[in-house]
Formats: structure tokens, sequence, C-alpha cells
């Protein structure tokens, strides 16, 4: 190459930088949004916030301007098609709502108008993407402090992929991760338990168990005493049998695994919370198939997987897939990171597009 070559390169390589450059800065400054600006409550950690008259909240003025009934607080029960629950004063009101609520969430409402005016700073949030529209963010559950991930090891299947995306989610919400393996009566050999163990080796607690015969019920629950959880997972593995079997005066519809796809039925089809003998309050969620992420980006996604991080590979940025000298890619070799948690590793960093 000669001088002029090299000299003409470097100018289209730093004109390409510049351009690269602005395109990013124009991309990050479209889909910045300004953060909502939110009520200011004094945070009591009561679940069910007594009747409050908007006068003695610092109301956003945007709201305030809007409301010309008076509001309350109270917090959100069950949320199904163009309904929500809100509870308040010991009483359920049925209202309508323009903004997003999720189960779990304490809202300020108007009783007159049985309608959520505005919802209030959550403290955590289990969110996936719209199965339907990617770009919309689904809130599962809010304020949740442990979100149970129910798995089955049979009918259906053990998905550890779905269990993976679960986690990430999860780990985003804020809340505490729980992994409760249900119908281990169906458990043919013990080898069928090997598939957990990368969970329990990165420090997240499994409970084994059964709604059918009752076993490791009570480790469930201990785990949930007294704290706000959800119930999430696949259609079919027995979230609404083992709130039943916690409590067998919740009678929750349940349905039968279908055997030709052993896919599972959405039996439960609205989000609801139900208060158990032990303290717990547990929102049952109707059963998800697919799980999309939502907001996690191919720099987030690592951070999920915490049995890489003892490792430093050559890059710290890397990406663990085509850099050299990856020693994380040496961990999977020599069996010291689990195969399968690596190959979803690379599954989902596929899903999330092409690195900037
Ligand atoms: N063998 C067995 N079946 C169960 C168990 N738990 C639930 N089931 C069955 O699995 C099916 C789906 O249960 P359901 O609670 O509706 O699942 P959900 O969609 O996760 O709420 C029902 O037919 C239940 O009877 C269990 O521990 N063992
Ligand atoms: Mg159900
Ligand atoms: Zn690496």
């Amino acid at each position: 190459m000669s001088r002029e070559e090299r000299k003409l390169r470097k100018h289209l390589e730093a004109h390409a930088r510049r351009e690269l450059r602005k395109a990013l800065s124009k991309a990050r400054v479209k889909d910045w949004k300004p953060p909502r600006e939110r009520v200011k409550l004094n945070e009591d950690d009561d679940y069910l916030p007594p009747v409050k008259s908007y006068r003695t909240a610092t109301v956003r003025e945007s709201v305030v301007g809007k409301i010309d009934a008076p509001v309350s607080t109270g917090f959100v029960a069950e949320t199904g098609p163009g309904f929500c629950d809100v509870l308040s004063a010991g009483e359920r009101v049925r209202c309508r709502h323009t903004v997003e609520v999720a189960v779990g969430d304490r809202v300020l409402f108007s009783p007159a108008r049985r309608r959520v005016e505005d919802v209030l700073p959550r403290r955590t949030v289990l969110s996936r993407a719209d199965p339907h529209n990617p770009r919309v963010e689904r809130v599962i559950a809010a304020n949740v402090d442990v979100v149970v991930n129910v798995v089955s090891l049979k009918n259906p299947p053990l998905r550890p992929g779905l269990i993976d995306r679960y986690l990430i989610a999860i780990g985003k919400s804020g809340a505490e991760p729980l992994l409760c393996v249900n119908k281990i009566d169906l458990l043919a050999s013990p080898e069928e338990l090997d598939l957990l163990r990368p969970y329990r080796d990165v420090g997240i607690q499994v409970i084994l168990c059964s709604a059918a015969t009752g076993a490791g019920l009570e480790s469930l629950s201990a785990a949930l005493a007294g704290k706000l959880c959800v119930f999430a997972g696949h259609s079919g593995v027995g979230k609404s049998s083992l709130l039943n079997a916690l409590d067998p005066h919740l009678q929750i519809t349940t349905g039968s695994v279908s055997a030709a796809n052993e896919k599972g039925r959405h039996t439960t089809t609205s989000s609801a919370l139900y208060k158990l003998p032990n303290g717990a309050t547990v929102i049952d969620t109707p059963g998800i198939r697919e799980f999309g992420l939502w907001d996690v980006t191919r720099d987030d996604l690592r951070r999920y997987y915490h049995e890489f991080d003892a490792y430093q590979c050559a890059f710290s940025d890397c990406t663990h897939t085509h850099e050299p000298e990856c020693a994380v890619k040496q961990a999977v070799t020599s069996g010291a990171i689990p195969e399968a948690r690596y190959e979803s590793y690379a599954r989902i960093l596929a899903s999330l597009g092409v690195a900037p």
C-alpha cells in the first residue's frame, strides 16, 4: 500500500468513526425518555396503605391538575383485561385504568370515578416484553420481595433456557429469586435433578416440592412467610395448584396439561393476589409460554451470569463468543462452567442483536 493509499484509508476510517459516533449519539437522544416524575408519599412497608387524601401527599402537579375528584391510595390486588381491583381501607374497588398497572402496585385512585390515576414509585418491577410487540413493557408484578419461578421436571418438561430468562428478569427486578421445582412426584430418577445444579451453584435457593403429595411444601412456606411474592412460570407447571396446597381454602381453578403437546393451557387468565395463613402474600400469574426479556442490553447480560464473575478474560469487555484468550470459554471447555448455562448465554446474546 502506497503512502497516499494509507493516508486515504486513515482519512476514510476517521470519517466512518465520526459518522458512527454521530449516529449513536442521535440514537441515544431518540431513545432517551425523561424519567417520569413520581408522586412522593411517606413510604411505609404496609402493603395495604390507609386511605389518604391527596392533599397529604405531594402529588405530581399534572396529575392534580387532571383530578377533580378526591383520590386515595390503594393496592392493586388483581388485574385482568381492562380492569384492576384496588384494595383500600378494607374495601375492594374495581377500577378502570389509563396508566398501566400491575398486581402489587400502590396507586392513587379515585373511588368515585373508579379509576386509577397514577402509579406510586415501585420498589421492584418484574417485567417482560409484550409477546406481540417486543417494544412494549409488560409488568408482571410490582413491589414483590421474592419472585418464585415455578418449574416442573415433567409434564411440561423442564426448560432451562426459560429459567435463565426468568433469572435475568428477576436479577433486573431487584427482587430475590427462588426456584421452585414442582411435580417431583413424577420424577423417575434423582439424576433428573442434575439439570438444577448450576442454579444451586450460583447460590439460588432451589426448593423441590409436589403440590400433589405435599412434599417440600413446608420449606416453600417457610421461604415465603411474611413476604410479598409472585409465582411466575410456564403454563401448567402447577403455580395455582401449589397455592391451593399451601392454603386449601383458596380453591383456585387449575388446569390439566394437554398430553398432545405438553405445553400447558392458560387456566389462570388474570393475575391475582392471595394471603396465605403464614403471612405471605402471593401473586398468582397467568402462565406464559415464551418469555421475552425487557430492556436487557448485550453489556447487561453477562452481569446476570454470576458463574462468569470469577474469570478474567484478555479483554475486559469480552463477550465470551469470538474473542481470543477467553477465560470463560476455557472454563466451559474444562467443565467449570456448565455448558447449558453458557449456551443459553450465547443464545440470548445472539437474540439481542449486534453490538453497536
Ligand atoms: N403430578 C402432579 N401434577 C400436578 C402437580 N401440581 C399440579 N399438577 C397438575 O398440573 C396441572 C396444571 O396445574 P396448574 O396449577 O393449573 O398450573 P399453572 O398453569 O402453573 O397454574 C393440573 O392438572 C394439576 O393437577 C404435582 O405436584 N404433581
Ligand atoms: Mg394457574
Ligand atoms: Zn471472555
